[in-house]
């Protein structure tokens, strides 16, 4: 990417992860609530800080088809809310027992394994509340709304992230094909992000071929976003990361890297991002910063 690229990629992220955070501030309850100790473990995670990158797809997706950014920022801290208690089910003990996370201690190793469950189940919670609140009807149309709640529930259950999650910890230390790596990265990381995609050009009114070439960028770079973390995990930087590395390959896990190497890995997400962004081709200048982040989704150091 070049320089001038890469500063209004930066200003971009910065300034739309801004605007996620206030949200998210302002839609999540605060600790004064009754059980103080779910809000402020749900709190914990939330702000723990994280790249914000499927909210951000959210905003990109509803500017690419000329839409406003207000009228779907409930529906991306919602995609955010999720994600954060995956996060937080996924490095409990019974799973990837993970210590860190997001650059600080996880959920579990805070407040008990408990109340970590509890958090996770929570945000996921929440998430739905904060979506089919009646007063975003008035912003969006309910129908939109419903399909958009509909796509969501997908991808985050067992057809999307749950189901790849699934046969990802029964995969652990077993031989398996690129097919199943395949069913496993598509639904745990790119079921969530094709959806964030989705979402914003739905409630933003695309049109069939807008919304067919929005999924397809989110399917490609969901698919290398999760490479992308595999490669990150045997060589990325633990600080920048906020999280351990070495982990996949000592759990056994189906990763890109372990089962055709990191050349190849490497090779095979440059050429996702190649497809997203020839997906994007009949879109104007509105669709850049959808052109940035696919570029940076595979640059990435955290
Ligand atoms: C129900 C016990 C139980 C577990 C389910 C569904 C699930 C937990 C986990 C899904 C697996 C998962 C965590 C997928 C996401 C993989 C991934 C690439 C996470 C990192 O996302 P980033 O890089 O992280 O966007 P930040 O911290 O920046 O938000």
């Amino acid at each position: 990417m070049n320089q001038n690229r890469n500063t209004s990629l930066k200003v971009y992220l910065e300034a739309k992860k801004k605007i996620i955070d206030e949200a998210l501030e302002r839609h999540l309850p605060g600790e004064d609530n009754y059980p103080a100790v779910i809000f402020k473990a749900a709190r914990y995670s939330v702000f723990a800080g994280g790249k914000r990158i499927r909210p951000i797809l959210c905003l990109a997706s509803a500017e690419a088809v000329g839409g406003h950014i207000e009228s779907v920022i409930p529906v991306a801290c919602a995609l955010e809310l999720i994600h954060t208690y995956s996060l937080i089910h996924d490095d409990l003990p019974a799973i990837d027992d993970d210590d860190y996370r997001r650059g600080r201690l996880t959920s579990h190793k805070v407040f008990g394994e408990d109340i970590a469950i509890l958090a996770g189940d929570a945000l996921l919670t929440e998430a739905f509340r904060l979506m089919s609140d009646i007063s975003l009807m008035k912003k969006v149309s309910p129908e939109k709304l419903l399909l958009v709640i509909h796509d969501i529930t997908e991808a985050a259950g067992c057809f999307g992230m749950v189901g790849g999650q699934v046969v990802d910890v029964q995969s652990e230390g077993k031989d398996v094909d690129r097919e199943v790596l395949n069913y496993i990265h598509t639904r745990k990381t790119g079921a969530m992000i094709t959806a964030a995609v989705k979402a914003g050009a739905t409630l933003s009114n695309a049109n069939e071929v807008e919304l067919n070439a929005l999924v397809s960028y989110g399917r490609h770079i969901g698919l290398a976003f999760q490479i992308a973390d595999d490669i990150l995990n045997v060589e990325g930087d633990q600080a920048l990361l906020g999280k351990g590395t070495g982990s996949d390959a000592k759990r056994g896990k189906v990763t890109y890297p372990a089962l055709m190497g990191l050349e190849a890995s490497r090779k095979k997400a440059g050429e996702l991002v190649k497809s997203a962004l020839s997906v994007l081709k009949n879109f104007d200048h509105r669709a850049e910063p959808l052109r940035m982040i696919a570029g940076y989704i595979v640059e990435r150091r955290s």
